[in-house]
């Protein structure tokens, strides 16, 4: 006996359940038994981290009004893969 799937499992799409519960049962022509089948789907990396704006356009004025290691810009960014999936630099 097998299960198989009949589409596709997608971990990250909110509308997907992460956890299935499936109840099964063999009989044979005088018995039969049931059985509880679980199954977890697990994240993977397969979405890549996005930034919350596109482009980003920035003015400053020459050396000495500016030095390095002054601040430029803040930016940020987002991955919906979880854990360590999500982690980014
Ligand atoms: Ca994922
Ligand atoms: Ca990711």
């Amino acid at each position: 006996m097998f299960l198989c799937l009949v589409q596709e499992l997608d971990y990250d799409d909110v509308l997907e359940l992460r956890e299935y519960q499936l109840q099964v049962r063999v009989d044979d022509p005088e018995f039969f038994t049931t059985g509880t089948v679980t199954i977890q789907v697990t994240d993977i990396n397969d979405n890549a981290p996005v930034f919350s704006v596109n482009e980003i356009q920035v003015n400053l004025t020459e050396f000495p009004s500016t030095e390095p290691g002054d601040p430029v810009t803040a930016f940020t960014a987002t991955d919906i893969d979880s854990g360590d999936n999500g982690e980014f630099e």
